[in-house]
């Protein structure tokens, strides 16, 4: 009877696991059906790459440890809401902002919390459009709703915090003040490139519409 009570929780849990699966691959769906269209329409690819991760059963229990609540699926479902991970790396700061409109005016999308850690920064410089948003994975039998965390950044910011990342967990969090100090200004050495490819790109869209219209034009005559 422990067997039979060890599979039917064993069970349940891929079941619970399989729906963030779910929820990614419809996000993940979501995204590329509008880099698809933008690129139709705009003639140009804004995102430079999409990345999905489940979080792993350790990290999910270590942060269920550090907000000290009680072990349930039922509670890790309310209360761990980045399970499901989606990273969507684009090309320009104005391609997050697009990016994250599109995604927030989808019907079936609710966006529960948004952070902008684009117009404000984090004080080591990291740099990020994160949203929570809950979508629907219909099922079997019923409708679950399903957390899904998307952070929108530039390659220039997920350059910064691929490395940083790396560096804080290298020094087990205890960074020395040199490398952090350093990491700062390189975020704002990685900002400065962002808006200085961002005034690029303006001025060649502006060049490469008005070539359109004078072909259109000659078209015309
Ligand atoms: P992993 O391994 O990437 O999943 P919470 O999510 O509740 O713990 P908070 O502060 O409300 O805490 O979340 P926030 O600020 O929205 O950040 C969540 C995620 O953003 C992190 O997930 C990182 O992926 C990323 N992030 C936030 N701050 C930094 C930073 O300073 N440097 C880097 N490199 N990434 C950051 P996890 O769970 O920490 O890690």
């Amino acid at each position: 009877n422990n067997l039979e009570a060890l599979k039917k929780v064993r069970s349940e849990l891929t079941r619970f696991m399989m729906t963030y699966q779910f929820g990614l691959s419809e996000m993940n769906t979501k995204l590329t059906i509008l880099q698809e269209e933008f690129q139709h329409i705009h003639d140009y690819n804004p995102i430079e790459h999409i990345k999905t991760r489940i979080k792993s059963p350790e990290s999910i229990m270590k942060k269920m440890y550090r907000k000290n609540i009680p072990i349930s699926t039922e509670s890790i479902k309310h209360n761990i809401m980045d399970i499901a991970g989606i990273r969507v790396v684009c090309s320009f700061i104005s391609d997050i902002y697009r990016i994250s409109e599109m995604i927030e005016n989808q019907k079936d999308v609710t966006v529960i919390e948004k952070k902008d850690y684009i117009k404000n920064a984090k004080p080591n410089g990291y740099k990020s459009l994160h949203l929570i948003v809950s979508v629907p994975v219909f099922m079997s039998d019923r409708i679950e709703d399903v957390y899904v965390e998307i952070q929108i950044r530039t390659v220039a910011m997920d350059f910064w915090a691929s490395l940083e990342h790396k560096i804080y967990y290298k020094y087990d969090s205890l960074v020395p003040e040199r490398l952090t100090k350093e990491l700062t200004e390189a975020a704002m050495v990685a900002n400065d490139l962002d808006e200085k490819m961002e005034q690029l790109h303006n001025e060649v869209s502006h060049i490469k519409d008005q070539n359109s219209r004078e072909q259109d034009l000659n078209f015309l005559d």
